[in-house]
Protein backbone atom coordinates (compact mmCIF):
# COMPACT_ATOMS: atom_id res chain seq x y z
CA UNK A 1 0.00 0.00 0.00
CA UNK A 2 0.39 3.78 0.23
CA UNK A 3 3.28 3.34 2.66
CA UNK A 4 2.11 7.05 3.63
CA UNK A 5 -1.04 6.93 5.67
CA UNK A 6 -2.49 10.94 5.90
CA UNK A 7 -6.29 10.25 6.52
CA UNK A 8 -6.53 9.34 10.10
CA UNK A 9 -10.02 7.52 9.23
CA UNK A 10 -7.84 5.03 7.63
CA UNK A 11 -5.80 4.31 10.24
CA UNK A 12 -9.19 3.57 12.16
CA UNK A 13 -10.26 1.42 9.84
CA UNK A 14 -7.45 -0.73 9.58
CA UNK A 15 -7.66 -1.29 13.39
CA UNK A 16 -11.18 -2.18 13.20
CA UNK A 17 -10.01 -5.05 10.80
CA UNK A 18 -7.26 -5.80 13.27
CA UNK A 19 -9.89 -6.63 16.10
CA UNK A 20 -13.09 -7.88 14.57
CA UNK A 21 -13.15 -8.50 10.64
CA UNK A 22 -11.40 -12.13 8.90
CA UNK A 23 -10.83 -11.73 5.80
CA UNK A 24 -11.12 -14.17 3.21
CA UNK A 25 -7.41 -15.96 2.14
CA UNK A 26 -5.83 -14.25 4.82
CA UNK A 27 -2.77 -14.36 6.64
CA UNK A 28 -4.40 -12.98 9.50
CA UNK A 29 -1.12 -11.65 11.36
CA UNK A 30 0.38 -10.22 8.02
CA UNK A 31 -2.51 -8.51 7.24
CA UNK A 32 -2.37 -6.98 10.72
CA UNK A 33 1.04 -5.79 10.07
CA UNK A 34 0.55 -4.05 7.55
CA UNK A 35 -3.50 -3.41 7.52
CA UNK A 36 -5.55 -3.85 4.58
CA UNK A 37 -6.02 -1.02 2.19
CA UNK A 38 -9.25 0.49 2.14
CA UNK A 39 -11.65 1.15 -0.49
CA UNK A 40 -13.89 3.64 -0.43
CA UNK A 41 -15.59 4.28 -3.94
CA UNK A 42 -15.36 3.40 -7.52
CA UNK A 43 -16.84 4.77 -10.96
CA UNK A 44 -16.46 2.99 -14.44
CA UNK A 45 -13.31 1.23 -14.32
CA UNK A 46 -11.36 3.06 -11.67
CA UNK A 47 -11.57 2.64 -7.82
CA UNK A 48 -10.55 5.02 -4.84
CA UNK A 49 -8.74 4.12 -1.42
CA UNK A 50 -9.11 6.25 1.44
CA UNK A 51 -5.99 8.09 0.73
CA UNK A 52 -7.10 9.13 -2.34
CA UNK A 53 -5.71 7.50 -4.49
CA UNK A 54 -7.40 6.69 -8.12
CA UNK A 55 -6.84 3.13 -9.14
CA UNK A 56 -7.39 1.31 -12.53
CA UNK A 57 -8.98 -1.77 -11.62
CA UNK A 58 -7.36 -4.29 -13.58
CA UNK A 59 -9.63 -7.05 -12.20
CA UNK A 60 -12.92 -6.11 -12.53
CA UNK A 61 -13.82 -6.20 -7.99
CA UNK A 62 -12.45 -9.77 -8.46
CA UNK A 63 -13.69 -10.97 -12.15
CA UNK A 64 -17.18 -9.42 -11.52
CA UNK A 65 -17.83 -6.04 -12.88
CA UNK A 66 -18.75 -6.27 -16.08
CA UNK A 67 -20.94 -3.30 -17.02
CA UNK A 68 -18.39 -0.99 -14.91
CA UNK A 69 -18.46 0.84 -11.36
CA UNK A 70 -21.29 3.27 -10.67
CA UNK A 71 -23.85 2.03 -13.35
CA UNK A 72 -27.53 4.10 -12.14
CA UNK A 73 -29.58 1.34 -13.43
CA UNK A 74 -28.42 -1.64 -11.42
CA UNK A 75 -29.40 1.22 -8.22
CA UNK A 76 -32.69 1.85 -9.63
CA UNK A 77 -33.14 -1.49 -10.45
CA UNK A 78 -32.39 -2.73 -6.70
CA UNK A 79 -34.15 -0.28 -5.21
CA UNK A 80 -37.49 -0.07 -7.13
CA UNK A 81 -37.26 -3.87 -6.34
CA UNK A 82 -36.83 -3.43 -2.50
CA UNK A 83 -39.86 -1.62 -2.59
CA UNK A 84 -41.95 -3.83 -4.26
CA UNK A 85 -40.93 -7.06 -2.83
CA UNK A 86 -37.73 -6.75 -1.10
CA UNK A 87 -37.87 -10.68 -0.84
CA UNK A 88 -40.08 -14.05 -0.89
CA UNK A 89 -38.16 -17.57 -0.92
CA UNK A 90 -39.34 -19.46 -4.08
CA UNK A 91 -39.22 -22.82 -1.88
CA UNK A 92 -42.86 -24.33 -1.06
CA UNK A 93 -44.89 -23.61 -4.91
CA UNK A 94 -44.01 -20.16 -4.90
CA UNK A 95 -42.34 -17.79 -6.95
CA UNK A 96 -41.98 -14.28 -7.97
CA UNK A 97 -42.05 -12.51 -11.28
CA UNK A 98 -38.21 -11.63 -11.17
CA UNK A 99 -37.00 -14.68 -10.62
CA UNK A 100 -39.05 -16.22 -13.43
CA UNK A 101 -38.23 -13.50 -15.88
CA UNK A 102 -34.42 -13.99 -15.20
CA UNK A 103 -34.62 -17.97 -15.74
CA UNK A 104 -35.96 -17.13 -18.92
CA UNK A 105 -33.28 -14.38 -20.14
CA UNK A 106 -30.68 -16.69 -19.52
CA UNK A 107 -32.34 -19.09 -21.25
CA UNK A 108 -32.30 -17.24 -24.30
CA UNK A 109 -28.41 -16.27 -24.12
CA UNK A 110 -26.91 -19.07 -22.92
CA UNK A 111 -26.09 -22.26 -25.62
CA UNK A 112 -28.90 -24.27 -27.27
CA UNK A 113 -30.17 -26.92 -25.11
CA UNK A 114 -29.47 -24.72 -21.93
CA UNK A 115 -32.94 -23.88 -20.54
CA UNK A 116 -33.30 -24.23 -17.19
CA UNK A 117 -31.70 -22.29 -13.93
CA UNK A 118 -31.27 -23.48 -10.32
CA UNK A 119 -30.59 -20.07 -8.41
CA UNK A 120 -27.96 -19.51 -6.09
CA UNK A 121 -25.67 -17.01 -3.63
CA UNK A 122 -22.43 -17.61 -4.94
CA UNK A 123 -20.16 -19.67 -7.48
CA UNK A 124 -19.32 -22.04 -4.77
CA UNK A 125 -23.02 -22.67 -3.96
CA UNK A 126 -24.02 -23.09 -7.67
CA UNK A 127 -20.95 -25.83 -7.74
CA UNK A 128 -22.23 -27.79 -4.89
CA UNK A 129 -25.84 -27.78 -6.54
CA UNK A 130 -23.69 -29.28 -9.62
CA UNK A 131 -22.63 -32.02 -7.56
CA UNK A 132 -25.79 -32.93 -5.61
CA UNK A 133 -27.84 -32.88 -8.51
CA UNK A 134 -25.47 -34.67 -11.12
CA UNK A 135 -26.21 -37.92 -8.44
CA UNK A 136 -29.56 -36.60 -8.02
CA UNK A 137 -29.43 -37.34 -11.72
CA UNK A 138 -27.80 -40.67 -12.04
CA UNK A 139 -29.90 -42.14 -9.36
CA UNK A 140 -33.26 -41.19 -11.33
CA UNK A 141 -32.09 -43.00 -14.43
CA UNK A 142 -31.03 -45.89 -12.15
CA UNK A 143 -27.65 -45.66 -11.59
CA UNK A 144 -26.98 -44.04 -8.36
CA UNK A 145 -23.42 -45.55 -8.61
CA UNK A 146 -22.53 -42.98 -11.08
CA UNK A 147 -21.14 -40.87 -8.34
CA UNK A 148 -17.57 -39.59 -9.26
CA UNK A 149 -16.83 -36.06 -10.36
CA UNK A 150 -13.20 -36.06 -12.52
CA UNK A 151 -12.05 -32.10 -11.89
CA UNK A 152 -8.63 -30.83 -12.55
CA UNK A 153 -5.66 -29.64 -10.47
CA UNK A 154 -5.23 -26.17 -10.07
CA UNK A 155 -8.74 -25.99 -11.30
CA UNK A 156 -11.37 -22.88 -9.11
CA UNK A 157 -14.20 -24.32 -8.28
CA UNK A 158 -15.24 -22.37 -4.74
CA UNK A 159 -14.86 -22.29 -1.48
CA UNK A 160 -17.34 -24.55 0.39
CA UNK A 161 -16.86 -28.31 1.43
CA UNK A 162 -17.52 -29.34 -2.46
CA UNK A 163 -16.01 -26.23 -3.73
CA UNK A 164 -12.86 -26.47 -2.21
CA UNK A 165 -12.98 -30.57 -3.24
CA UNK A 166 -13.47 -30.06 -6.83
CA UNK A 167 -10.96 -27.27 -6.95
CA UNK A 168 -8.00 -28.27 -7.25
CA UNK A 169 -5.85 -26.36 -5.12
CA UNK A 170 -3.18 -27.99 -3.17
CA UNK A 171 -3.00 -25.32 -0.42
CA UNK A 172 -7.11 -25.99 -0.08
CA UNK A 173 -6.71 -29.36 0.16
CA UNK A 174 -4.08 -29.20 2.88
CA UNK A 175 -6.40 -27.17 5.23
CA UNK A 176 -9.49 -29.98 6.41
CA UNK A 177 -9.07 -33.20 5.07
CA UNK A 178 -10.29 -32.42 1.43
CA UNK A 179 -11.31 -33.66 -1.23
CA UNK A 180 -13.63 -35.18 0.41
CA UNK A 181 -14.70 -38.56 -1.60
CA UNK A 182 -15.88 -39.26 -5.06
CA UNK A 183 -13.50 -36.32 -6.25
CA UNK A 184 -10.80 -36.94 -8.36
CA UNK A 185 -8.63 -35.30 -10.19
CA UNK A 186 -6.43 -34.58 -13.46
CA UNK A 187 -3.66 -32.75 -14.57
CA UNK A 188 -4.26 -29.08 -16.20
CA UNK A 189 -3.55 -28.04 -19.48
CA UNK A 190 -1.35 -25.34 -18.74
CA UNK A 191 1.58 -25.78 -21.42
CA UNK A 192 3.47 -22.77 -20.24
CA UNK A 193 4.41 -24.05 -16.90
CA UNK A 194 4.26 -27.71 -17.24
CA UNK A 195 4.41 -28.83 -20.75
CA UNK A 196 8.35 -29.37 -20.85
CA UNK A 197 9.57 -29.93 -23.99
CA UNK A 198 5.90 -30.80 -25.79
CA UNK A 199 4.75 -28.27 -28.34
CA UNK A 200 1.66 -26.91 -26.55
CA UNK A 201 -0.18 -28.47 -29.45
CA UNK A 202 1.34 -32.48 -28.31
CA UNK A 203 0.99 -31.24 -24.33
CA UNK A 204 -2.70 -30.18 -25.22
CA UNK A 205 -3.17 -33.68 -26.52
CA UNK A 206 -1.70 -35.33 -23.23
CA UNK A 207 -3.13 -33.12 -21.17
CA UNK A 208 -7.21 -33.70 -22.74
CA UNK A 209 -6.00 -37.92 -22.79
CA UNK A 210 -5.63 -37.76 -19.26
CA UNK A 211 -9.56 -37.48 -18.98
CA UNK A 212 -10.05 -40.93 -20.42
CA UNK A 213 -7.39 -42.82 -18.73
CA UNK A 214 -9.22 -41.48 -15.32
CA UNK A 215 -12.48 -42.24 -17.10
CA UNK A 216 -11.01 -45.89 -18.21
CA UNK A 217 -9.27 -45.94 -14.05
CA UNK A 218 -12.81 -45.22 -12.41
CA UNK A 219 -14.81 -46.73 -14.14
CA UNK A 220 -17.35 -45.36 -16.69
CA UNK A 221 -20.22 -46.94 -14.37
CA UNK A 222 -18.82 -44.76 -11.92
CA UNK A 223 -17.73 -41.68 -12.80
CA UNK A 224 -20.79 -38.74 -13.22
CA UNK A 225 -19.42 -35.93 -14.55
CA UNK A 226 -15.86 -34.05 -15.43
CA UNK A 227 -16.31 -30.48 -14.93
CA UNK A 228 -14.12 -27.52 -16.06
CA UNK A 229 -13.35 -23.81 -16.67
CA UNK A 230 -13.47 -23.16 -20.30
CA UNK A 231 -10.48 -20.74 -19.67
CA UNK A 232 -8.57 -21.54 -15.65
CA UNK A 233 -9.03 -17.88 -14.05
CA UNK A 234 -7.44 -18.23 -10.22
CA UNK A 235 -5.51 -20.74 -11.36
CA UNK A 236 -3.96 -18.22 -13.61
CA UNK A 237 -5.84 -17.08 -16.75
CA UNK A 238 -4.42 -20.84 -18.32
CA UNK A 239 -5.56 -20.89 -21.81
CA UNK A 240 -5.60 -24.55 -22.89
CA UNK A 241 -3.73 -24.89 -26.28
CA UNK A 242 -5.76 -25.17 -29.51
CA UNK A 243 -6.12 -29.27 -29.36
CA UNK A 244 -7.39 -29.25 -26.16
CA UNK A 245 -10.86 -28.82 -26.21
CA UNK A 246 -11.45 -30.43 -29.91
CA UNK A 247 -10.03 -34.05 -27.54
CA UNK A 248 -11.92 -32.75 -24.97
CA UNK A 249 -14.80 -33.08 -26.96
CA UNK A 250 -13.85 -36.50 -28.92
CA UNK A 251 -13.45 -38.09 -25.65
CA UNK A 252 -16.81 -37.05 -23.59
CA UNK A 253 -18.92 -38.53 -26.81
CA UNK A 254 -17.39 -41.37 -25.97
CA UNK A 255 -18.49 -42.00 -22.44
CA UNK A 256 -22.09 -41.86 -21.00
CA UNK A 257 -20.76 -39.15 -18.30
CA UNK A 258 -22.08 -35.40 -17.82
CA UNK A 259 -19.95 -32.13 -18.81
CA UNK A 260 -20.14 -28.91 -16.46
CA UNK A 261 -18.38 -25.91 -17.97
CA UNK A 262 -17.49 -23.56 -15.09
CA UNK A 263 -18.45 -20.50 -16.32
CA UNK A 264 -18.23 -18.70 -12.98
CA UNK A 265 -15.53 -16.39 -14.49
CA UNK A 266 -15.60 -16.78 -18.20
CA UNK A 267 -19.37 -16.49 -18.58
CA UNK A 268 -21.59 -12.93 -19.24
CA UNK A 269 -19.18 -11.84 -22.03
CA UNK A 270 -15.10 -12.22 -20.60
CA UNK A 271 -14.17 -14.17 -23.79
CA UNK A 272 -15.94 -11.83 -26.06
CA UNK A 273 -18.58 -14.56 -26.27
CA UNK A 274 -21.44 -14.75 -23.60
CA UNK A 275 -20.06 -17.74 -22.33
CA UNK A 276 -16.45 -19.84 -22.71
CA UNK A 277 -18.44 -22.75 -24.17
CA UNK A 278 -19.54 -20.47 -26.68
CA UNK A 279 -15.91 -19.25 -27.44
CA UNK A 280 -15.06 -22.85 -27.87
CA UNK A 281 -17.74 -24.45 -29.35
CA UNK A 282 -17.90 -26.83 -26.27
CA UNK A 283 -21.40 -27.75 -25.14
CA UNK A 284 -21.75 -28.70 -21.89
CA UNK A 285 -24.72 -30.41 -20.29
CA UNK A 286 -24.43 -28.16 -17.12
CA UNK A 287 -23.00 -24.28 -16.57
CA UNK A 288 -22.27 -22.70 -13.27
CA UNK A 289 -22.83 -18.87 -13.42
CA UNK A 290 -22.09 -16.62 -11.37
CA UNK A 291 -19.64 -12.87 -10.67
CA UNK A 292 -21.00 -11.11 -13.91
CA UNK A 293 -24.55 -12.06 -13.94
CA UNK A 294 -24.99 -9.25 -11.70
CA UNK A 295 -21.78 -7.38 -12.01
CA UNK A 296 -21.31 -8.22 -8.71
CA UNK A 297 -23.70 -5.70 -7.72
CA UNK A 298 -25.20 -7.92 -5.54
CA UNK A 299 -24.53 -11.77 -4.82
CA UNK A 300 -25.83 -14.32 -6.50
CA UNK A 301 -24.76 -16.94 -8.79
CA UNK A 302 -26.52 -20.34 -10.17
CA UNK A 303 -26.77 -23.72 -12.32
CA UNK A 304 -27.87 -23.93 -16.08
CA UNK A 305 -29.50 -27.08 -16.25
CA UNK A 306 -29.79 -28.89 -20.23
CA UNK A 307 -32.95 -30.53 -21.16
CA UNK A 308 -31.36 -33.66 -21.30
CA UNK A 309 -31.29 -33.32 -17.33
CA UNK A 310 -34.13 -31.32 -16.62
CA UNK A 311 -35.99 -34.47 -18.32
CA UNK A 312 -34.70 -36.81 -16.23
CA UNK A 313 -34.85 -34.85 -12.84
CA UNK A 314 -37.95 -33.63 -13.73
CA UNK A 315 -39.65 -37.28 -13.70
CA UNK A 316 -37.32 -37.89 -10.48
CA UNK A 317 -39.17 -36.27 -7.48
CA UNK A 318 -38.15 -33.57 -4.83
CA UNK A 319 -34.93 -32.29 -5.22
CA UNK A 320 -33.89 -31.85 -1.68
CA UNK A 321 -32.02 -28.50 -2.16
CA UNK A 322 -31.87 -25.34 -1.94
CA UNK A 323 -30.85 -22.11 -0.42
CA UNK A 324 -32.91 -19.05 1.32
CA UNK A 325 -31.57 -16.89 -1.26
CA UNK A 326 -32.16 -19.05 -4.25
CA UNK A 327 -33.51 -16.57 -6.24
CA UNK A 328 -33.16 -13.35 -4.36
CA UNK A 329 -35.80 -11.14 -5.54
CA UNK A 330 -33.33 -7.72 -5.37
CA UNK A 331 -30.45 -10.04 -6.93
CA UNK A 332 -32.70 -11.31 -9.70
CA UNK A 333 -33.45 -7.74 -10.63
CA UNK A 334 -30.19 -6.65 -10.72
CA UNK A 335 -29.34 -9.20 -12.95
CA UNK A 336 -32.11 -8.68 -15.10
CA UNK A 337 -30.96 -5.36 -15.57
CA UNK A 338 -27.00 -6.03 -15.84
CA UNK A 339 -28.22 -8.40 -18.42
CA UNK A 340 -30.39 -5.78 -20.57
CA UNK A 341 -27.42 -3.26 -20.43
CA UNK A 342 -24.91 -6.10 -21.59
CA UNK A 343 -27.46 -6.95 -24.23
CA UNK A 344 -28.55 -2.98 -25.82
CA UNK A 345 -25.20 -1.36 -25.45
CA UNK A 346 -24.14 -4.44 -27.37
CA UNK A 347 -20.99 -4.73 -24.77
CA UNK A 348 -20.21 -8.65 -25.73
CA UNK A 349 -19.85 -7.54 -29.33
CA UNK A 350 -17.67 -4.73 -28.52
CA UNK A 351 -14.99 -6.85 -26.64
CA UNK A 352 -15.23 -9.18 -29.09
CA UNK A 353 -15.04 -6.88 -32.72
CA UNK A 354 -13.08 -4.25 -30.74
CA UNK A 355 -12.07 -3.85 -27.39
CA UNK A 356 -10.38 -6.80 -26.82
CA UNK A 357 -8.11 -7.40 -29.73
CA UNK A 358 -6.51 -3.75 -28.84
CA UNK A 359 -6.27 -4.98 -25.39
CA UNK A 360 -4.54 -8.47 -26.23
CA UNK A 361 -2.51 -6.25 -29.31
CA UNK A 362 -1.37 -3.82 -26.66
CA UNK A 363 -0.61 -6.66 -23.87
CA UNK A 364 1.56 -8.62 -26.11
CA UNK A 365 3.96 -5.76 -26.64
CA UNK A 366 5.08 -6.44 -22.92
CA UNK A 367 6.51 -9.65 -24.25
CA UNK A 368 9.91 -7.83 -25.38
CA UNK A 369 10.43 -6.90 -21.34
CA UNK A 370 13.07 -8.81 -20.04
CA UNK A 371 11.01 -10.19 -17.18
CA UNK A 372 8.43 -11.58 -19.32
CA UNK A 373 8.21 -14.96 -20.78
CA UNK A 374 4.95 -15.10 -22.19
CA UNK A 375 1.76 -12.81 -22.56
CA UNK A 376 -1.42 -14.15 -23.24
CA UNK A 377 -4.92 -13.45 -23.43
CA UNK A 378 -8.33 -14.05 -24.55
CA UNK A 379 -11.03 -11.32 -24.67
CA UNK A 380 -10.98 -8.94 -21.33
CA UNK A 381 -8.79 -12.37 -19.47
CA UNK A 382 -4.69 -11.78 -19.72
CA UNK A 383 -1.86 -13.29 -18.22
CA UNK A 384 1.77 -11.98 -17.89
CA UNK A 385 4.30 -14.67 -17.23
CA UNK A 386 7.24 -13.57 -15.28
CA UNK A 387 10.50 -15.59 -15.58
CA UNK A 388 14.34 -15.51 -14.90
CA UNK A 389 15.05 -16.72 -18.24
CA UNK A 390 12.94 -16.59 -21.20
CA UNK A 391 14.56 -19.06 -23.58
CA UNK A 392 14.08 -22.07 -20.70
CA UNK A 393 10.53 -20.96 -18.76
CA UNK A 394 12.83 -20.90 -15.64
CA UNK A 395 11.15 -19.02 -12.91
CA UNK A 396 12.80 -17.24 -9.94
CA UNK A 397 13.26 -18.56 -6.80
CA UNK A 398 9.96 -19.02 -5.16
CA UNK A 399 11.02 -17.08 -1.97
CA UNK A 400 12.09 -14.30 -3.80
CA UNK A 401 7.99 -14.28 -4.46
CA UNK A 402 8.40 -12.04 -7.56
CA UNK A 403 4.52 -11.84 -8.59
CA UNK A 404 4.12 -10.57 -5.12
CA UNK A 405 6.54 -7.68 -5.62
CA UNK A 406 4.92 -6.95 -8.91
CA UNK A 407 1.38 -6.77 -7.73
CA UNK A 408 3.44 -4.50 -5.00
CA UNK A 409 4.26 -2.07 -7.17
CA UNK A 410 1.01 -2.27 -8.98
CA UNK A 411 -1.20 -0.95 -5.87
CA UNK A 412 1.47 1.63 -5.69
CA UNK A 413 0.69 2.98 -8.67
CA UNK A 414 -2.78 2.93 -9.40
CA UNK A 415 -3.26 -0.62 -10.89
CA UNK A 416 -4.73 -3.56 -9.50
CA UNK A 417 -3.24 -6.52 -11.02
CA UNK A 418 -3.63 -9.94 -9.60
CA UNK A 419 -0.52 -12.34 -8.62
CA UNK A 420 -1.24 -16.18 -9.18
CA UNK A 421 2.16 -17.33 -8.11
CA UNK A 422 4.79 -15.17 -10.57
CA UNK A 423 1.95 -15.70 -13.11
CA UNK A 424 0.26 -11.36 -13.30
CA UNK A 425 -3.50 -11.95 -13.94
CA UNK A 426 -6.13 -9.00 -15.60
CA UNK A 427 -9.21 -9.28 -15.66
CA UNK A 428 -10.93 -5.26 -16.58
CA UNK A 429 -14.34 -4.69 -16.73
CA UNK A 430 -15.77 -5.13 -20.28
CA UNK A 431 -16.60 -1.81 -20.65
CA UNK A 432 -12.82 -0.77 -20.54
CA UNK A 433 -11.94 1.89 -23.19
CA UNK A 434 -8.85 2.09 -25.63
CA UNK A 435 -7.83 4.97 -23.45
CA UNK A 436 -7.93 2.92 -20.14
CA UNK A 437 -6.13 0.23 -21.72
CA UNK A 438 -3.37 2.39 -23.10
CA UNK A 439 -3.30 3.28 -18.96
CA UNK A 440 -3.04 -0.22 -18.10
CA UNK A 441 -0.72 -1.17 -20.59
CA UNK A 442 1.31 2.10 -19.59
CA UNK A 443 1.26 1.10 -16.10
CA UNK A 444 1.80 -2.40 -15.96
CA UNK A 445 5.32 -1.76 -18.41
CA UNK A 446 6.67 0.99 -14.99
CA UNK A 447 5.68 -2.08 -12.89
CA UNK A 448 7.62 -4.66 -14.66
CA UNK A 449 10.24 -2.43 -14.64
CA UNK A 450 10.43 -1.18 -10.91
CA UNK A 451 10.49 -5.09 -9.97
CA UNK A 452 13.00 -5.75 -12.20
CA UNK A 453 14.60 -3.10 -10.54
CA UNK A 454 13.57 -4.42 -7.08
CA UNK A 455 14.67 -7.95 -7.55
CA UNK A 456 18.00 -6.94 -9.36
CA UNK A 457 18.93 -5.09 -6.43
N1 LIG B 1 -15.95 -21.12 -9.94
C1 LIG B 1 -15.02 -20.32 -10.47
C2 LIG B 1 -14.47 -20.62 -11.83
C3 LIG B 1 -14.58 -19.20 -9.76
O1 LIG B 1 -13.63 -18.41 -10.28
C4 LIG B 1 -16.10 -19.83 -7.98
C5 LIG B 1 -16.48 -20.89 -8.75
C6 LIG B 1 -16.71 -19.63 -6.64
O2 LIG B 1 -17.53 -18.53 -6.63
P1 LIG B 1 -17.87 -17.78 -5.24
O3 LIG B 1 -18.94 -16.79 -5.67
O4 LIG B 1 -18.43 -18.77 -4.32
O5 LIG B 1 -16.62 -17.15 -4.76
C7 LIG B 1 -15.14 -18.94 -8.49
C8 LIG B 1 -14.69 -17.78 -7.66
C9 LIG B 1 -9.10 -15.29 -7.18
C10 LIG B 1 -10.47 -15.63 -6.74
O6 LIG B 1 -8.23 -15.23 -6.33
C11 LIG B 1 -11.37 -16.17 -7.63
C12 LIG B 1 -12.65 -16.53 -7.17
C13 LIG B 1 -12.99 -16.28 -5.87
C14 LIG B 1 -12.08 -15.73 -4.99
C15 LIG B 1 -10.79 -15.40 -5.41
O7 LIG B 1 -8.87 -15.08 -8.38
N2 LIG B 1 -13.51 -17.15 -8.06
Amino acid sequence: MTNQINNPQTRQWQEMSQRHHLAPFSDYKQLHEKGPRIITKAKGVHLWDSEGNKILDGMAGLWCIAVGYGREELVEAASRQMRELPFYNTFFQTAHPPVLELAKTIAEITPPGLNHVFFTGSGSEGNDTMLRLVRHYWACKGQPEKKVVIARVNGYHGSTVAGASLGGMKYMHEQGDLPIPGIVHIPQPYWFGEGGDMSPEEFGIWAADQLEKKILEVGEDKVAAFIAEPIQGAGGVIIPPDSYWPRIREILAKYDILFVADEVICGFGRTGEWFGSDYYGNRPDLMTIAKGLTSGYVPMGGLVVSDKVFEVINEGGDFNHGFTYSGHPVAAAVALENIRILREEKIVERVRTETAPYLQARLRELTDHPLVGEVRGVGMLGAIELVKDKATRKRYPEELAVGMICRGHCFDNGLVMRAVGDTMIIAPPLVITREEIDELVTKARLCLDLTLREIQG
